[in-house]
């Protein structure tokens, strides 16, 4: 297939590595570990893989041993982000650094090919076509959740027949809690097949003290931020629409801020603090009419709103109608199955408590028949599928509508939609997100090496140079703390959620009330590759803000 230039040249980046991983290391061992909390519960469920320490990786300057050659299986799981194809390449260039007859085999189409035996050995070859390539096209994801004895059965059929040694699980916190459990289950059994987690989503909500950031967040949160810049430049020239814009990342609103930083549009709504003060969609609703108003004061009938993609769910009396509606929707599937759009809408009213019963019948039918949709194979409402940049400009048009008629109002409300998500998640990596996930596979391989299982691979001091770059891994059972999951306590990978008290939040809250009520836009422009460092290597906002550096 015939190449763009920028992907002929791009192909031939190197990406960096940390100082560490530059030739054989050794390993440094931490202390043992807890989970994050319900401590008791995630050690019983756990008596394999519980407690072990958080280790590092150090150059080795007398390596003495000749290391033998060993196969790997991964599976891309979930969503794409950007990058993920540099973390195969780092897995292959690793495995190889260290034996050249090592194998690596890549399941197809996420974890069903690892259940149905679907895999193709990945040569280098092949791999060459894809280094620092945005998208997960080299093998194919998918959201099956692998979490039965069967489905680890019939998975370790496949790495005996391949003689696989590890299995590395490169998905978001679902995919690594399933990782986790799999490498237990392994251990209890006695089998000798290690389990090795990578972390990755653009959502950015799997990080902590360890993982400071999930790969992919970095790129997609500059392609979008590219774009709403483009967006407001048009808005700011011709002076006529609100442009409502909902931006991916599920449950948190970390793009959202992200975004919020690198562009100051008028208004960015954060769902973590939606919750925090329990708003309603009418409260929501009252501070942009306000806003408005108070522009056109001033003559200016436009601007720029970020929805994040999961607010709905964090709206206090939403949550607890889709809580409701999750249950509904299990105990009478069959009833609802096959019905008529507005039949299913009636039923599913009938079944729920009388506080809801309103709320339910209060929205508009659209986003009524988008929140009774089917879950995701982890429970999850599937967000993106939800209108919720239209359900809150079609409410502010309203509002605006009665505020007219009492003379509190006097402008004009012309509005756009726009949905960024599908837009960023396969872009090329950033030469962050390229470096960063070339140092997570590679860093994957040498865990595997150490004989490790149940980690998570974990490079740090993020906002330094590549070179400085820590590198090692984290027991993943320490980021686990007990959560509902369809009516049930399960273990899982704790979400990291917007912090009201972090420095990317407190940031933008002391900008807010200057961008409403003036026109401060920034526009970041295009990913760049080549160029200055400061232009080309420039981290997130938010992991600068949360490492104490100046943005
Ligand atoms: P992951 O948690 O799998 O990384 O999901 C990322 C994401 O892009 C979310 O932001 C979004 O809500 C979801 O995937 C969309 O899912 P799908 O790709 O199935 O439409």
């Amino acid at each position: 297939m015939k190449k763009s230039a920028l992907q002929r040249v791009r192909a031939e980046y190197q990406p960096k590595l940390p100082k560490s991983l530059q030739g054989p290391v050794k390993l440094k061992v931490g202390k043992a570990t807890e989970s994050v909390a319900n401590q008791e519960d995630i050690k019983n469920l756990f008596p394999h893989t519980y407690g072990m320490p958080v280790v590092e990786f150090e150059r080795d300057e007398n390596p003495s041993r000749l290391e033998e050659p060993f196969n790997v299986g991964i599976i891309l799981s979930g969503g794409q982000a950007p990058g993920g194809h540099n973390v195969v390449s780092g897995i292959f260039d690793g495995i190889k650094s260290l034996n050249r007859e090592s194998r690596l085999y890549g399941f197809l189409m996420g974890p069903s090919g690892f259940i149905k035996h679907q895999y193709m050995e990945l040569t280098a070859g092949y791999i060459k076509e894809y280094r620092n390539t945005g998208g997960f096209d080299i093998i194919g994801s998918g959201r099956t959740k692998l979490e039965t004895p069967e489905q680890f059965e019939s998975g370790l059929k496949i790495l005996k027949e391949l003689d696989i040694k590890a299995l590395v699980i490169i998905g978001g916190d679902d995919s690594n809690t399933n990782a986790a459990v799999l490498a237990e289950y392994y251990k209890s059994k006695g089998e000798d097949i290690q389990v090795i987690g990578v972390p990755k989503t653009i959502d950015g909500d799997l990080k902590n003290e360890w993982i400071e950031a999930s790969f992919g967040f970095d790129t997609a949160c500059k392609v979008y931020s590219e774009v709403i810049g483009n967006i407001q430049r048009d808005c700011n020239s011709a002076k006529k629409y609100y442009h409502f814009i909902k931006l991916m990342g599920r449950s948190a609103s970390h793009i959202a801020l992200e975004c919020a930083l690198q562009t100051q549009p008028n208004y960015c709504i954060i769902s973590e603090e939606v919750q925090a003060k329990r708003m309603t969609l009418d409260n929501i609703v009252s501070a942009l009419c306000y806003m408005i108003a108070e522009r056109a004061k001033l003559g200016w009938n436009f601007g720029t709103v970020l929805v994040p993609e999961g607010l709905i769910e964090f709206i206090p009396s939403m949550k607890k109608l889709i809580q409701e509606m999750n249950d509904v929707l299990v105990e009478y599937a069959a009833e609802l199955e096959g019905l008529e759009e507005l039949d299913k809408l009636r039923a599913i009213h009938s079944h729920l408590s009388e506080g809801n019963k309103e709320l339910f019948k209060s929205l508009p039918k659209d986003i009524a028949l988008q929140l009774s949709l089917d879950r995701d194979s982890h429970g999850n409402v599937q967000v993106s599928l939800i209108d919720t940049e239209s359900l809150i400009s079609r409410m502010v048009a309203k509002r605006l509508e009665e505020m007219e008629e009492e003379g509190q109002y006097s402008g004009k409300f012309a509005t756009q939609h726009h949905f960024f998500g599908y837009e960023g998640r396969c872009a090329d990596p950033s030469n962050f997100d390229a470096d960063y996930t070339y140092s997570l596979g590679f860093n994957a391989a040498m865990l595997i090496n150490a004989g490790l299982t149940g980690y998570m691979s974990s490079v740090r001091n993020l906002t330094d140079k590549p070179e400085n770059w820590i590198a090692g891994g984290i027991p993943i059972t320490m980021m686990m703390n007990m959560e509902k999951r369809h009516g049930e306590m399960k273990p899982v990978i704790q979400k990291a959620l917007v912090n009201l008290n972090g420095k990317p939040y407190l940031k933008f809250a002391s900008m807010r009330d200057t961008l409403m009520l003036n026109t401060l836009y920034q526009y970041p422009g295009p990913i760049q590759y080549f160029g200055p460092a400061e232009v080309c290597d420039r981290p997130s906002m938010t992991l600068l803000l949360e490492h104490g550096k100046e943005v």
